[in-house]
Parts: C-alpha cells; sequence; structure tokens
C-alpha cells in the first residue's frame, strides 16, 4: 500500500494572491470564530440508503449522520452527470448558464473569469482548503481553488483482483464488478479516507474547508470482498416496475444505446452497487470519527451529497443521464454543530445549486455575485419553512434539452420544449413513476399550471444550449 499517482501539494504563493486572496488572512482572530466546513461528495449514489428507507442496504454511518443532522427527501442535482453537475453545484449556476453539458468541457470555458467557484472563494476569504479524491469532475479544478489537493491511488493492483466479471461480455466496460482481494486501502477510496482523517488530525490556525470525495459506488463496481458478504445474490431482486412501464415514455427520455442486462446479470449489478455503497459508507464512517475525535468538531458543518443518482434497472435503463427520479434525486444531508432540529427530514425541493449560498450564509460570508440557488439554511432551521421554488434539472438528448421540475407532489418534463415528449408523475399516488399522466385530461390544468412554472424555472442563462 502507499501513495503513487498525482500527490500533488500546492504550496501557497500568498504574496503572489490578488488583494483579496491575501487580505482576509491577516484578520486572523476574526477568522478563527469562522466554522470550518467538511464537504463529502459521494460519486453516483442514489438513494438506496438506510436512512432513506432502503430495506436492504447497510449504511450505518451516513444514518448516524442523518441523526445528527437534516436529511434532505427530495434534493435534486442539476444534471444526471458528473461534470455538469460539479461545475453546476461549485460555480451556483444552473447548466444553461455554465454551458457545461458533458465530462470533457472544462468549467471555466465558458464561464471563464465570470464565476468564483466555491473553494476559491473560500480560500480567498481565509480558509484553508484541502480536496482528497474527486471534487470537481477529474482534472477540472482550478489554480487557485486548493491549498492542498490530492488523488491517492493504490500503488499495487491487488484491489482489482478477485471474484467477479463484466456484466456485458466486455461489450460496455463500465459493467464491472468484482469482490476484490485486498482491504480498504487496496482501493482508492479507502486511501482518500485515510489523507481525509490526517487531513482533519492536523492543527491549524485557520478556517477549513476539507472536500473529500469517494468515488464508489461509481462504475466499475470494485469493493474489497467483505462488503460483499451482507449481499448473498440469492437475497437480491430484480428491478421492481410494472411489466407495461416503457410503453408511456417518450424515446426521448432514454439515452440512444440501451445496455439490456438479462435477467441474472441485473440482480448480480444491483448486488455489486450495494456493495460499493456499504464500502463507501464504512470510508466515511473513519473521516467522521477523525472528525469526533478534533477539536475542530464543535465548530464543523458537514454537507454530505452525491452529484447525481442512478438507475439500477429501474424503467428498464442502468445508467444515469435521465430525468428519472432515480437519476436526479440524490442524497443530502447537512449536519451542524449546535444544530436543534437533529434527525429531522425535510421534504421541500431542493437544489445541489443551492449548496453554495447555503455555505456563505452558514458561515457568514456575503453571496458573490451571480449564484442562482437559494440558501436552504432556513429548512435546517425549520424543516418545514415556506419554499416556493421547484426543483429544475436538465440532460441533453442529441444537442437538444430535456427540462424538468420537481413540486412537493409532481415531476413534470419537457423535451425539446415538448415536441420531443412531455412526462407528468404524480408523487402522492406514483413515487416511482411508473404513470405518465402528461395526456390525462384529469391532470390538464395541472399541465397547464406546470408548464408555466417550468418556464419560469429557466435561467436567464448567458450560454444556452445551441
Ligand atoms: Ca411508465
Amino acid at each position: 500500500m502507499g501513495l503513487k499517482g498525482t500527490h500533488q501539494i500546492t504550496a501557497r504563493a500568498r504574496l503572489a494572491l490578488p488583494f483579496a486572496m491575501a487580505a482576509p488572512r491577516l484578520l486572523l482572530g476574526q477568522q478563527r470564530a469562522k466554522p470550518n466546513l467538511l464537504l463529502v461528495a459521494v460519486d453516483d449514489l442514489n438513494t438506496d440508503i438506510g436512512c432513506y428507507g432502503h430495506a436492504m442496504v447497510r449504511t450505518p454511518n451516513i444514518d448516524r449522520l442523518a441523526r445528527r443532522g437534516v436529511r434532505f427527501d427530495r434534493a435534486f442535482c442539476q444534471y444526471p452527470v458528473c461534470n455538469p453537475s460539479r461545475t453546476s453545484l461549485l460555480s451556483g449556476r444552473y447548466p444553461e448558464t455554465t454551458g457545461i453539458f458533458d465530462n470533457r468541457t472544462n468549467p471555466r470555458t465558458h464561464l471563464k473569469d465570470d464565476a468564483l467557484f466555491l473553494p476559491e472563494y473560500l480560500r480567498r476569504n481565509g480558509y484553508f482548503t484541502a480536496r482528497v479524491g474527486k471534487i470537481y469532475h477529474d482534472g477540472m479544478d482550478g489554480p487557485e481553488d486548493w491549498d492542498v489537493s490530492l488523488n491517492p491511488r493504490p500503488a499495487s493492483s491487488l484491489g482489482r483482483t478477485g471474484e467477479g466479471r463484466n456484466l456485458t461480455g466486455g461489450k460496455f466496460a463500465f459493467f464491472e464488478w468484482r469482490a476484490a482481494e485486498g482491504g480498504d486501502e487496496d482501493q482508492p477510496d479507502g486511501l482518500i479516507a485515510a489523507e481525509a482523517v490526517r487531513l482533519l488530525g492536523e492543527k491549524r490556525d485557520w478556517p477549513f474547508f476539507v472536500a473529500v470525495g469517494l468515488r464508489k459506488p461509481h462504475d466499475q463496481y470494485i469493493a474489497p470482498k467483505k462488503y460483499f458478504e451482507p449481499y448473498p445474490l440469492d437475497r437480491i431482486a430484480g428491478p421492481p416496475g410494472p411489466a407495461d412501464d416503457e410503453a408511456d415514455i417518450p424515446p426521448a427520455a432514454y439515452p440512444p444505446v440501451r445496455h439490456n442486462l438479462g435477467a441474472l446479470e441485473g440482480r448480480e449489478f444491483r448486488r455489486a452497487y450495494y456493495a460499493c455503497i456499504s464500502f463507501m459508507d464504512a470510508q466515511l464512517g473513519k473521516v467522521l470519527d477523525a472528525l469526533d475525535r478534533s477539536p475542530a468538531a464543535r465548530n464543523t458543518v458537514v454537507i454530505f451529497f452525491s452529484d447525481h443518482g442512478l438507475h439500477l434497472g429501474e424503467h428498464g435503463w442502468w445508467n444515469k443521464v435521465t430525468l428519472f427520479d432515480r437519476s436526479i434525486r440524490v442524497p443530502l444531508i447537512i449536519a451542524a454543530p449546535g444544530m436543534e432540529n437533529r434527525g429531522a427530514a425535510c421534504s421541500r425541493p431542493v437544489e445541489l445549486i443551492d449548496l453554495y449560498p447555503t455555505v456563505t450564509e452558514m458561515v457568514g460570508l456575503r453571496q458573490p455575485a451571480g449564484l442562482e440557488g437559494r440558501s436552504i439554511a432556513s429548512l435546517l432551521a425549520n424543516v418545514e419553512a415556506p419554499w416556493a421554488r421547484p426543483a429544475y434539472s436538465v440532460v441533453t438528448r442529441s444537442g437538444r434539452l430535456g427540462r424538468s421540475i420537481q413540486t412537493a407532489r409532481f415531476r413534470y418534463t419537457e423535451w425539446d420544449e415538448g415536441r420531443l415528449g412531455i412526462e407528468l408523475y404524480d408523487h402522492n399516488q406514483d413515487p416511482h413513476e411508473y404513470r405518465n399522466l402528461a395526456s390525462d385530461s384529469d391532470y390538464a390544468s395541472h399541465v397547464r399550471e406546470l408548464k408555466a412554472l417550468l418556464g419560469k424555472a429557466r435561467p436567464a442563462g448567458r450560454s444556452q444550449q445551441q
């Protein structure tokens, strides 16, 4: 074990920084009072989590974090793919404003200097900022974001050996699972947790922003074999849903290439995904334990979220990139010292884009210009506080946009302004979105209202998708 690959520590060149970055560090007494931030970003984690009501998946550490914070039951990403979602969250802007709709385009290509990304903003305001693992999509960090940035990788290949297979006969590389030999630290996430533990154990004079990006349960579905043990294959069911579910789903709702796993392969996929969740959860536990051991625990806000969800065969789909609840709903838990609402759940529709203004409010900084989300701090104090705006998410299909909103009751989606289809799901009766009611005359007035609401939810983005 040990570290290999990029292991970069950026030396701070304080005097070379623009005035806004260097000056606040001089106000040390004032900065000391600011809360620390521990941000834990998970990759491709849907809400198949104990505290979100999953009957089988074991997540004792996410669950204990939820007991000391507020769990958001209707939190949504803005785009169900890594880079667009993370760019939106970290810039505080909707994808139509950032112009980032794929994993290849650098977040700063379209935004240039218009946006101050969250890590850089905190660093300019006196925070020690450290990243370990995946926060931006890989390689997309800005030059002024971090004092420390680490990408630990196992030195040996032991953690890539063990029982497993590709579920598509090698056709799609990401459909590989493996119950791996070796221990936690033969996997990237084990090393990421170890580095996070080390960072949280360091004494420092400035408030910290430690961002921990855990990579599982993202494909490939590899975890140490002990995490597969709670999930014997004969106890794993196939995906739920009526046989005719797809009959009322517009083709545009799906990406063009379908994977169509067989029944056994589907169950193996679900099992490996669950095992990866439990492995990730165990790494989170090490990080939370390290925080608990630290004097900083008394003054640290913990934010736990995933960049988007994942289908495990629901609606006949085994990936993300859709606007179904499975793909765009994410776990979100915020725990702060002295919180009165410990263990509460909030059902207001909130968005990952809301995190940036939430953080600035919680640490007492003014909002930088251009943020398009709203602080959810009021919901941390009162989970039933008034909340009018729906959550807004988009995805591209062959250069055209699907746009979707979630209200307290409905999910409403238009593909290419409705030209390629409309979907309406009544979550009061159909939380799993099996019956598309868009052409049901009983819902015509709802469709009219939701269409207007969707129009209002669209950002006045400066960089519209062509
Ligand atoms: Ca259906």
